[in-house]
């Protein structure tokens, strides 16, 4: 739904394929069939994987060399190779994801990049991490390397830079999407800063992911990767940050739900694609619109709430959590046990709102209007237009 009030954000961005520093200089050769390119890449990081063998350094550091002739080393897939990621065919296989290519050529929900290709994504935890795991629009902070199946390094990044998606730094998709597997450090592992300045991260997630071209830099070439050639990255977690793309005062992570995939209903469990949840239907997905339900009013005028206080009094105006906190904060002059709530369900109630002095009838609030947990909240519903009662008292 158009609205005055709508300001479209971020859309029909062309997102540039960025994974690192410097990987825009390359070359684009003529586009080759996607799931032949997979099939020829899978190969050749299996063969990768089965001739070259890995060292871990003091700093968690790893080197990929490959196996000399007559060399005694074990191999990558022989060191990490496991019955829990085995196949009939393939009894044990080095763990891996299947994940699609969450590439985008715009940020409306049918922007995703036309790719039907089920890509494995091999990869090795070295570290796991303490802390939490990212959501795909979670902001990164990250240490990597990254290399060709040559073992030459094309790009790294020791001290650490910061990926958010989907903006114009955004990483690539395998790089993106193993960070699922680890996490970041804990809230209480905080990094020591030496005399020197250097600054050593605790207990952060370290991952070593080898990526198909499909969800790389596929066709476009570069000094150390040829146009469809598959990767490997080496990255370290060193933090998190949850954002609120559309600063309409709800996180993104709130902003994610999942769908019964026969009815269509909204599930309250997030299925970690942003993409798909849009309740007005204008194709800008929830996150990055600040107008959610399409009523013409900003989501984040929809989920504050006001108190008066004082003489002279004076209105001071608090945003609803998404849910509300476990118990009230006496320090706070209002209830923290209440989310943003759903449409009010109370008894009609006669209210001034200025300059008018007649009074207009609204609904009034029930407890339950604030945490029913299966209540839909009221900047996603269209029906539920302020004035609300609750801001008039
Ligand atoms: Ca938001
Ligand atoms: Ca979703
Ligand atoms: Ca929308
Ligand atoms: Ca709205």
């Amino acid at each position: 739904m158009k609205s005055l009030f709508k300001i479209v954000l971020l859309v029909s961005v062309m997102l540039t394929i960025v994974g690192c520093p410097s990987d825009d200089s390359g070359s684009t050769i003529a586009v080759r069939d996607r799931q032949e390119v997979y099939g020829e890449n899978i190969d050749d990081i299996k063969n990768y994987l089965k001739s070259n063998y890995i060292e871990i350094d003091v700093n968690n550091n790893v080197t990929v060399t490959k196996i000399p002739e007559d060399g005694t080393q074990t191999s990558i897939w022989d060191q990490y190779k496991t019955p829990d990621f085995g196949t009939v065919e393939e009894p044990e296989e080095v763990p891996y994801i299947t994940v699609k290519n969450d590439t985008r050529t715009s940020l409306l929900t049918d922007g995703r990049i036309a790719d039907d290709v089920d890509y494995k994504l091999y990869y090795i935890v070295l570290d796991e991490g303490n802390g939490k795991t990212p959501t795909s629009v979670d902001s990164t902070f990250v240490a990597y390397k990254g290399w060709n199946l040559e073992n030459e390094i094309f790009d790294r990044n020791s001290t650490g830079a910061w990926f958010s998606y989907p903006d114009v730094n955004t990483s690539i998709s395998g790089f993106r999407q193993i960070l699922s597997k680890i996490k970041a450090p804990s809230a209480s592992s905080l990094p020591t800063v030496d005399p020197d300045g250097t600054i050593s991260y605790l207990n952060y997630g370290n991952v070593i992911v080898f990526i198909p071209s499909g969800l790389a830099y596929f066709n476009s070439a570069t000094s150390n990767i040829d146009a469809y050639a598959p990767i490997a990255f080496q990255i370290k977690l060193f933090a998190i940050k949850e954002r609120d793309h559309d600063f309409d005062r709800v996180s993104s992570k709130n902003e994610d739900f999942s769908y019964n995939p026969i009815t269509g209903e909204r599930l309250l469990s997030p299925d970690n694609d942003y993409f798909n949840d849009d309740t007005d239907g204008d194709k800008i997905p929830d996150f990055i619109d600040n107008d959610d339900d399409g009523d013409g009013f900003l989501t984040k005028f929809e989920v504050r709430h006001s108190l008066t206080t004082g003489a002279p009094p004076v209105k001071t105006y608090y945003y609803y959590p998404f849910t509300g906190a476990a118990s009230d904060d006496p320090l706070t002059p209002y209830d923290d046990t209440r989310g943003i709530p759903r449409e009010f369900t109370g008894p009609l109630m006669p209210v001034i709102i200025p300059p008018a002095t007649t009074p207009v009838m609204l609904k009034s609030s029930d407890p339950d209007d604030f945490n029913n947990v299966s209540r839909l909240r009221r900047h996603l519903d269209p029906n539920a237009k302020p004035p609300f009662y609750d801001q008039y008292q």
